[in-house]
């Protein structure tokens, strides 16, 4: 990793993390290239933000006419408070847990390799939604090409395994270690949970996905504590979920999971002498504040902010708050500029 990079590289690689949308992302790719400080040390950094460039540019181009890249984009926009990715072994249920949380038609089979692309969807809870992208399979004879690029955007991982399969053993260790091949780490740290350590590393292609494990078919193999068993034997300490897309047991328990995990936040908007929009919240995430929100809302508005009134469990009725406040669960903006 480079060491001595200069603050205006250092930006770059904040920005960078920080970015959600692809085309900002492709944007803060270029500005890290134009940074970087050119000498052997970075070469290898170098030709990955080039690498990167390209196959995003790609991507946001989409299909190309009469070209060879003639597939459709695996880049799924996000959407909702927060974008999870189903990464799993063949034949686990991803799909069919993906039809019933989202209402997708995500195709099932009875035998493996059965999704090929992204197929996003959005899963309801309370009033707002989370998207949920399901996956192809990983397993240790295939991965897609572009697995690791359908996971730039998301904020975490549902590992999901078939409970009743005891090649889940060899299954999950596989997948893990493929995509830790391509810099992607799946880790039980959820900021609600357990806060991770910080990401000390220097790369600014290694990502951090917090990951609850999804034990599915629950009604294969009845024994509650199957989970634990299974956790015990492969050293993993993930949080985990018993499910069954048969009879859809547990279910319900992944929206609160994923609102708690991620520490999301929701502010309600209104306009002066009117009453708060209360039917479609903003989110942002704990350590949020009244501008992140007031940059959900318009761009403009984020830039010309002077100050914002609120109401909430925090504040006294109709307080007068500053850009950088931080917002807290249920509350209300006034945004002035
Ligand atoms: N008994 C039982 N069968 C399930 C459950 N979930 C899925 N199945 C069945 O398992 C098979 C595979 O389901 P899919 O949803 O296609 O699995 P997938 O993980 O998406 O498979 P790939 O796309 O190949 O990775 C189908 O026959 C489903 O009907 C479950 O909870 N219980
Ligand atoms: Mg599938």
């Amino acid at each position: 990793m480079p060491t001595n990079v200069t603050p205006a590289y250092k930006k770059a690689e904040e920005a960078y993390r920080k970015a959600r949308d692809p085309r900002e992302r492709l944007a803060c790719l270029k500005e890290l290239l134009r940074t970087i400080p050119k000498h052997k040390g970075t070469e290898h950094l170098q030709a990955d933000i080039k690498t990167r460039i390209k196959q995003l540019t790609e991507e946001l181009a989409g299909p190309k006419k009469g070209g060879r890249r003639s597939g459709p984009s695996h880049v799924v926009r996000p959407d909702g408070a927060a974008q999870l990715g189903l990464v799993g072994p063949p034949n686990a249920g991803k799909s069919s847990l993906h039809a019933l949380l989202t209402g997708s038609r995500s195709d099932v089979g009875p035998y493996p390799y059965t999704t090929h692309l992204p197929v996003p969807g959005m899963l309801p809870y309370e009033d707002i939604h989370f998207q949920l992208v399901d996956l192809p399979p990983v397993s240790g004879d295939f991965m897609e090409p572009w697995f690791i690029n359908a996971l730039q955007h998301t904020d975490g991982v549902l590992l999901v395994i078939d409970v009743s399969d005891p090649d889940c053993l060899e299954q999950v260790p596989t997948i893990l270690e493929r995509l830790a091949d391509k810099k992607a780490f799946l880790t039980p740290a959820w900021p609600g949970l357990q806060p991770g350590e910080p990401n000390e590393t220097e790369d600014p292609f290694r990502l951090d996905l917090p990951t609850v494990l999804i034990a599915n078919k629950c009604d294969l193999d009845p024994d509650p504590e199957e989970v634990e068993i299974l956790e015990e034997l492969l050293g993993l300490r993930f949080p985990a979920l018993t499910m069954s897309a048969k009879t859809g047991e547990g279910l319900d328990e992944l929206g609160s999971f994923l609102f708690r995990a991620l520490e999301i936040i929701r502010v309600y908007t209104k306009t002066p002498g009117k009453p708060p929009d209360t039917d479609k919240p903003f989110t942002v995430r704990r350590g949020g504040t009244v501008l992140d929100v007031a940059g959900l809302v318009h761009k403009d508005i984020a830039r010309g902010l002077k100050f914002a009134r609120m109401w909430g469990a925090e504040v006294f009725d109709g307080q007068q708050v500053g850009p950088d406040h931080l917002v807290s669960d249920g509350d209300i903006v006034e945004l002035h500029l």
